[in-house]
């Protein structure tokens, strides 16, 4: 586990963290697509041709605080929002994968949820 920050899931959302920032135009993002409760933008280190994060606007730490957390109208737009992000930017039909990254061993290193979309290229096995 050397080499990553990842988050501690028992600490209470940290308003200082990168993505709250972008969230309140303190920080600048390369925005895609925004709803009411959620905002999609690229991720700076792009780890294939498409490489979009979507976050809930909430504080939610993590899929946990999410699920648990957040009201069914943001649960529902965020969970559809991600899917018009896959549509509208092409990754349909030639597939693509969604992954959060949770808590510490999974590496999550923001303390913000974030869904990663990826698409753009073969995307082979998973966990390779
Ligand atoms: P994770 O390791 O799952 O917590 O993913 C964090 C992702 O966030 C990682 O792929 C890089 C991306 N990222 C970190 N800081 C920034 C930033 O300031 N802007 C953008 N657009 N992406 C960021």
């Amino acid at each position: 586990e050397s080499g990553w920050m990842p988050i501690d899931p028992t600490k209470p959302y940290d308003p200082d963290n990168i993505f709250a920032k972008i969230l309140r135009g303190e920080v600048p993002c390369n925005k895609v697509d925004e709803s009411e409760h959620s905002l999609a933008f690229h991720d700076i280190n792009p780890l294939a041709p498409v490489h979009i994060l979507c976050i809930p606007k909430g504080q939610y730490v993590s899929w946990d605080d999410f699920s648990k957390n957040a009201s069914p109208e943001e649960i529902a737009d965020f969970v559809r929002f991600i899917g018009k992000v896959a549509r509208d930017n092409e990754m349909v039909e030639q597939g693509y994968r969604l992954l959060a990254n949770i808590g510490k061993r999974a590496g999550q290193e923001i303390p913000h949820l974030h869904v990663h979309l990826f698409g753009g290229q073969p995307l082979g096995p998973m966990l390779a």
